[in-house]
């Protein structure tokens, strides 16, 4: 659908990482657009008539991924809607069956950029966010459930790219403009 003249970049990473802090800054200075999948599915939850509001409730707090039907659809629609030619999509694929359906129906991906970092840093920063950001998922119990899934789900789709030498990986221990100063060598092509 989207051709070769469009460029897609999944930006993956566990939760917390800071794929969405890296994204903006990626946004500010390479002129792409910015689509969270986890952003998109919270915008269709408080969608006033969407069908799915309660299912992707649900999934948020246990962790787990939404049918992926719906995401791409939510994705394809933004990505038309933006009107841009430059995509960096955070937060998917979460699992192999998507990056094939993504591919296939929506777009084939430049490569994978990977937010590397410890769990036990991904907690910390999670838990600090949720003192104030009033998500569903940021608290102790949904937390684990969402390691649990990225372990499960999410880590073969990295093997999956690794396997195709696709994955540009970015350790996320730093500070974020520290991070940013190793993100920024992967985009160097892109300078306009
Ligand atoms: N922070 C960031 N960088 C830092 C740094 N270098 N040093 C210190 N602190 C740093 O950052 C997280 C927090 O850490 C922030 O407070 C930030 O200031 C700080 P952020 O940039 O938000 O990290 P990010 O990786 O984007 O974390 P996020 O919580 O968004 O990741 P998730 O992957 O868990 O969330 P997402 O929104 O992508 O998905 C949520 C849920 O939606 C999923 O669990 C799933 O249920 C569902 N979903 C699907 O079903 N399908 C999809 O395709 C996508 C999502
Ligand atoms: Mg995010």
């Amino acid at each position: 659908l989207f051709g070769d003249d469009y460029t897609v970049v999944f930006v993956l990473g566990g939760p917390g990482a800071g794929k969405g802090t890296q994204s903006e800054k990626i946004v500010n200075e390479f002129g792409f657009t910015h689509l969270s999948a986890g952003d998109l599915l919270r915008a269709e939850r408080q969608r006033e008539g969407s069908k799915y509001g309660e299912l992707i409730n649900t999934y948020i707090k246990e962790g787990q991924i939404v049918p992926m039907q719906i995401t791409i659809n939510l994705l394809e629609d933004a990505m038309k809607r933006s009107g841009s030619k430059r995509f960096l999509i955070d937060g998917f694929p979460r699992e192999i069956e998507q990056a094939n359906a993504f591919e296939k129906q929506v777009c084939k991906s430049a490569f994978v950029l990977y937010f590397d970092c410890p769990e036990e840093e991904m907690a910390a920063r999670l838990l600090k966010r949720g003192i104030t950001s009033g998500r569903v998922d940021d608290n102790a119990e949904s937390i684990r459930k969402r390691f649990e899934t990225f372990r499960k789900q999410s880590i073969p789709v990295v093997t999956k790219y690794e396997q195709d030498n696709k994955v540009r990986k970015v350790s996320c221990l730093s500070d974020p403009s520290t991070v940013f100063e190793d993100t920024k060598k992967h985009f160097i092509q892109y300078y306009t």
